[in-house]
């Protein structure tokens, strides 16, 4: 485990649910390591990459520390012939991703990413009645990804600095999970985007450090089957903490899915309109694979992690797990990022390369 901040103990707790081992972690200093290491319940606190790399217990390494550190260490891991997770964005830019892409390959590695909003379970439902045809041809796509955690201009994180997070922060941050979850529920992929960012505090933080990366996006974008859509990205809107809402329509019917309340699926139509509950006992097979509890008793962010690290590890044991996100997902990210950002700076429509 590299990285011992939120992701560090999410991905932790997932690694024991799987039946896994922490066996060490690596933070930014040995000290670090050792005061996490109790939390995480991992064997031994590293010194440094180099030795967790080189310890021949290890497996898989997890990458969860800031983003301009994802592609060396994760070069470093395939190269030492270590499967790999690494968090999402997978790089800072579209190109690197590639390179991580074609090492992962190259190496014969199982190397995933944590597109965590795929493994709600009402997340796959629509996925599977999108698939079934249930409303249709899908022909609008449009929602948001809103959080306030950085609506003051005191509020600071090292996203905030492109040398850290990269250059499209709000964007690769949260708009990529957006991004994916539309591509991974409609089948469609986002082919041409116009965007528009804005950078609300031109400085954060006790020292008024300049801010280069934006706080909000607006995209709208048109997918290779046909369809337009839109999408807002922002981490000032006031009062929302967490809330992607991904809502598709076609020439028959309408679901809508919100992450803060996962439990329900919106399915509108013209005469009636519905709300699917998470009811592992109604739930199509490809969904009630990922409902842990009975109904009415409510799963959630980590229940995710925990199913798709099971995932990933069940691909290093050779099978196949359905819509598991990997390294491909993160390049496509990636790329539609690298679109969003150059449309955004022409200020006219950008292809997302192939
Ligand atoms: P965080 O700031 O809570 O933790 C980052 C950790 O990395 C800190 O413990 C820090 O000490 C450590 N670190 C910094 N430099 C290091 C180095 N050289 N070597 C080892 N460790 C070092 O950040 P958070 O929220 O855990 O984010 C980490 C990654 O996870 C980011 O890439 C972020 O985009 C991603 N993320 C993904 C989520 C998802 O839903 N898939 C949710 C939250 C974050
Ligand atoms: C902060 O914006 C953050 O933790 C992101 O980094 C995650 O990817 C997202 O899932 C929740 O919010």
């Amino acid at each position: 485990m590299i990285g011992t901040g939120f992701m560090g103990r999410v991905h932790a707790r997932a690694v024991e649910v799987a039946g896994g081992r922490v066996v060490g972690v690596v933070g930014s200093t040995a000290e670090r390591a050792e005061t996490a290491r109790p939390s995480l319940r991992a064997d031994r606190a590293f010194g440094s990459l180099e030795e967790l790399i080189a310890a021949v217990d290890v497996d898989v390494v997890h990458v969860c520390t800031p983003n301009h550190l994802h592609a060396e260490i994760t070069f470093a891991a395939l190269a030492a012939g270590k499967h790999v997770v690494c968090e999402k964005p997978l790089s800072l830019d579209g190109a690197t991703a590639g390179a991580m892409t074609r090492a992962a390959a190259d190496a014969g590695r199982v190397a995933t990413v944590p597109f965590i909003y795929r493994f709600h379970p009402m997340v796959r439902e629509a996925r599977e009645r999108v698939r079934r045809g249930d409303i249709g041809t899908v022909v609008l796509s449009h929602g948001s990804y809103l959080q306030d955690w950085l609506l003051r201009r005191t509020d600071d994180n090292w996203r905030v600095d492109p040398s850290l997070g990269g250059p499209l922060r709000a964007f690769g941050d949260i708009g990529s999970h957006w991004c994916d979850l539309l591509e991974f529920v409609t089948g469609d992929r986002i082919d041409r985007v116009s965007a528009q960012s804005s950078t609300v505090h031109a400085s954060r933080g006790d020292h008024n450090r300049p801010v280069d990366t934006e706080d909000v996006v607006t995209l709208q974008f048109a997918t290779a089957a046909g369809a337009i859509g839109s999408a807002v990205i922002s981490q000032m809107s006031a009062g929302r903490k967490n809330r992607l809402l991904l809502e598709i329509s076609g020439t028959e019917g309408t679901f809508t899915f919100d992450q803060e309340n996962p439990e329900l699926l919106w399915h509108g139509g013209r005469e009636r309109s519905s709300v699917l509950v998470r009811d592992p006992e109604t739930l199509s097979p490809a969904a009630a694979r990922y409902a842990r509890v009975p109904a009415g008793h409510p799963q959630g962010y980590q229940d995710c992690f925990d199913h798709f690290v099971a995932d990933t590890y069940a691909a290093i044991d050779g099978a196949a797990p359905d819509g598991l996100p990997t390294f491909d997902d993160g390049l496509r990210a990636a790329l539609v990022a690298d679109a969003v950002m150059e449309s955004a700076q022409k200020q006219s429509w950008v292809d997302v390369a192939p």
